[in-house]
C-alpha cells in the first residue's frame, strides 16, 4: 500500500466568541450556546446545501427516515455531510467549533461524524439518551465526546428544540438516571447561525415540532477522543475525490492517517522525563 504524505496539520486557532461564562456553563451544566458564529448568508447557504443533500440521499436510495431513531418520517436525517458539500467540511473545522471541542476533550480528538436532523412539523421525540452512553460502557467519569450543534434555523421549544437535562453529564451510570428524568428536560433556544456545545454525557432527546409550518434544521458535528472508534465510520467511506480534496488538518481530524489513534504521541517530545 502506498503511503500518502500530507502537509502537517495547521496550528489550532483561538476562539473569539466563547465567553468565560459560556465555558463555565459548559463545564458546570454540560452545554452552552454561542450566538452569531456564522452570518445569515452562510447559514442560508448551509441550509440550501442541506436540503440538496437530503434530496440527493433519497435519490441514491439512502432513506432520510430512520425508524430505529424517530417515531415518524417528519424527522429528516442526512448522514455523511462531509461527502455532500465543501461547506460542511468547512463547518466541521470552524475555529469556534474546534475551540469548544478542545475545551471538553483536550487537544487529542477525532471527528466521529457529521449528520443532520431536520424536524418538520409533526416530528416527535426520540428516546432519551446520552451519546457517550451509546458507545462507552459505564461508568462515565470524563467527557469522551462532544456535540457541536449548528442551528440553521431559529430554534425554540415549539419547533422541536433539542431537549436536555442540565447537569446530567455528572451522571456516572444508568442507575444514576432518575425515574423522573423526562420531567427535567428543557429546550435550548438559539438563533440561526449559533452553535450549541453539548458534552457527550449530557442526557437529551429531540423535541416535538408542534408548529404548523416551521422547520427546525440542526447539524450535529460529533467529536470523540482519538482512542474511540466512531459510532458509524462514515469517514472510511469518503469517496476518493473527497479524500483528495481535503488538506492535512482535516485528514488528521478524520482519523484517516495511519496514526489516527496515537494522537498523544505527537506531543511525546513535550513530556518531561520523570525523576
Ligand atoms: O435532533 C435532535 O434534537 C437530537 C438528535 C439526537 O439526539 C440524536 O440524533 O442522537
Amino acid at each position: 500500500m502506498a503511503t500518502v504524505l500530507r502537509p502537517p496539520a495547521a496550528a489550532p486557532e483561538a476562539s473569539t466568541r466563547t465567553s468565560d461564562a459560556a465555558r463555565q456553563q459548559l463545564h458546570d451544566e454540560g452545554w452552552c450556546v454561542i450566538p452569531d458564529v456564522i452570518d445569515p448568508q452562510t447559514t442560508q447557504a448551509a441550509l440550501d446545501r442541506l436540503h440538496a443533500a437530503a434530496a440527493r440521499s433519497e435519490a441514491r436510495g439512502i432513506s432520510t427516515f430512520m425508524p430505529v431513531l424517530d417515531p415518524n418520517a417528519s424527522n429528516v436525517r442526512v448522514f455523511y455531510l462531509l461527502e455532500h458539500d465543501a461547506i460542511f467540511r468547512d463547518l466541521i473545522r470552524h475555529p469556534e467549533a474546534l475551540a469548544l471541542v478542545r475545551e471538553v476533550l483536550g487537544r487529542n480528538f477525532l471527528i466521529s461524524n457529521f449528520t443532520a436532523n431536520i424536524a418538520r412539523p409533526g416530528a416527535r421525540s426520540m428516546a432519551l439518551h446520552s451519546d457517550q452512553s451509546i458507545v462507552v460502557p459505564e461508568p462515565w467519569h470524563e467527557a469522551w465526546s462532544v456535540n457541536i450543534i449548528w442551528c440553521l434555523s431559529d430554534v425554540r421549544f415549539e419547533n422541536g428544540a433539542t431537549l436536555f437535562i442540565p447537569g446530567s453529564h455528572h451522571w456516572r451510570t444508568h442507575g444514576d438516571v432518575p425515574a423522573d428524568a423526562k420531567d427535567r428536560l428543557r429546550p435550548f433556544e438559539a438563533k440561526a447561525g449559533s452553535i450549541v456545545a453539548m458534552d457527550g454525557r449530557l442526557w437529551h432527546t429531540s423535541g416535538a415540532n408542534i408548529t404548523a409550518d416551521e422547520e427546525r434544521a440542526l447539524l450535529f458535528g460529533y467529536y470523540s477522543k482519538a482512542f474511540l472508534r466512531p459510532q458509524v465510520n462514515w469517514n472510511a467511506a469518503l469517496s476518493p475525490e473527497t479524500q483528495a480534496a481535503i488538506d492535512g488538518e482535516l485528514f488528521d481530524l478524520l482519523g484517516l492517517g495511519v496514526t489516527a489513534n496515537t494522537g498523544e504521541a505527537k506531543h511525546i517530545s513535550q513530556l518531561e522525563p520523570r525523576a
